[in-house]
């Protein structure tokens, strides 16, 4: 069941599901979810949107926002940013990729990939919108400079306030530190070393004292089961936010969908997997790789702070 009201220039939409169930958004494809737990006690998903009919991932042109305080009944806030608002970007629009959201001083800054010429592979720049409002009102501001033409930012802060952002695609994953600004790289990114068949979608979280770089493997499987699932979901283990890292191995298998890309967060005392797969497109008879859905698994660590294998649950 569903509802809806127009509210402002966004669509406000509140599904009820009866329980936590995948994938948790049915009404648009979704992709990319970086989960955020803000001060309001509500978790936020900021996800990019794969467009229907399925045309690949050159036509992902705009974010939406969702929200739940309970893992079963979620908001989607409407659209937050589209290609054509970014004074920087390239004319043709589209390829708005993974972004991420950090909160900092009282300002929500949103991270997102988006190349800034006709050359789309080798123009990316990570483009930052700020709001006051988590799911509202963002603003683009510029882009991150001494960043790399690389995809998928992610920012993590720690716990002495020290914001970090990380880069990556294509098998290299960088990282530095950001000014207090939030919008430049101090100093020059280092690669990230230790990180077994890194492919793309880093995104880091502290756990017991240790700091845990999850990512998406290179993993193909030729399409062996008739189903093109691919990108396997690996993490590594570091002592810092810029490690060095020893790889841990796989914390998700493939999905139905050729990319995985997930997110890590604790919520109200319990761990999640935030990730997507093809599971909608599917079941709407349209499957494709870039008909993308957003899910949800509950996430656990064994004593010596592994991570056991995420059950994905709605396949
Ligand atoms: O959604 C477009 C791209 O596919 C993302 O940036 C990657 O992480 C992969 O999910």
């Amino acid at each position: 069941a569903g509802s809806s009201c127009l509210l402002g220039m966004s669509l406000l939409f509140t599904a009820h599901l009866k329980a936590q169930e995948n994938p948790f958004i049915k009404h648009m494809y979704t992709a990319d979810p970086s989960a955020r737990v803000w001060a309001d006690g509500r978790l936020y998903v900021y996800a990019s949107h794969d467009i229907a009919p399925p045309q690949g991932c050159d036509l992902m042109d705009q974010y939406h926002v969702f929200s739940t305080a309970d893992m079963k009944t979620w908001t989607d806030h409407g659209e937050i940013l589209r290609a054509s608002q970014v004074p920087w970007g390239r004319k043709e629009g589209g390829f708005m990729w993974a972004p991420d959201c950090v909160f900092r001083n009282g300002t929500y800054y949103f991270y997102f990939p988006h190349p800034s010429g006709t050359e789309w592979n080798k123009t990316w720049k990570i483009g930052v919108a700020t709001s006051k409002s988590p799911a509202k009102d963002f603003v683009v501001q510029g882009y991150v400079t001494g960043a790399d033409a690389l995809i998928d930012p992610h920012v993590f802060i720690d716990d002495d306030g020290q914001a970090y952002f990380y880069q990556g695609g294509g098998g290299v994953c960088k990282a530095g530190k950001l000014k207090d600004n939030m919008m430049e790289v101090d100093g020059q990114l280092q690669k990230m070393e230790g990180l077994e068949d890194f492919h793309e979608a880093s995104w880091v979280h502290k756990y017991k004292g240790k700091y845990y770089l999850s990512y998406s493997d290179n993993h193909d499987d030729n399409q062996k089961d008739g189903v093109k699932g691919d990108n396997r979901m690996r993490y590594a283990i570091g002592d810092s936010p810029l490690g060095p890292w020893k790889s841990m191995g796989i914390y998700m298998e493939p999905t139905n969908s050729y990319t995985n890309h997930g997110s890590i967060v604790k919520f109200k005392g319990k761990w999640y997997a935030f990730y997507h797969n093809s599971e909608l497109s599917q079941k709407n008879g349209e499957f494709n790789d870039w008909l993308r859905s957003i899910c949800v698994d509950r996430l656990e660590y064994n004593a010596d702070g592994s991570i056991k294998k995420v059950k994905q649950t709605g396949l």
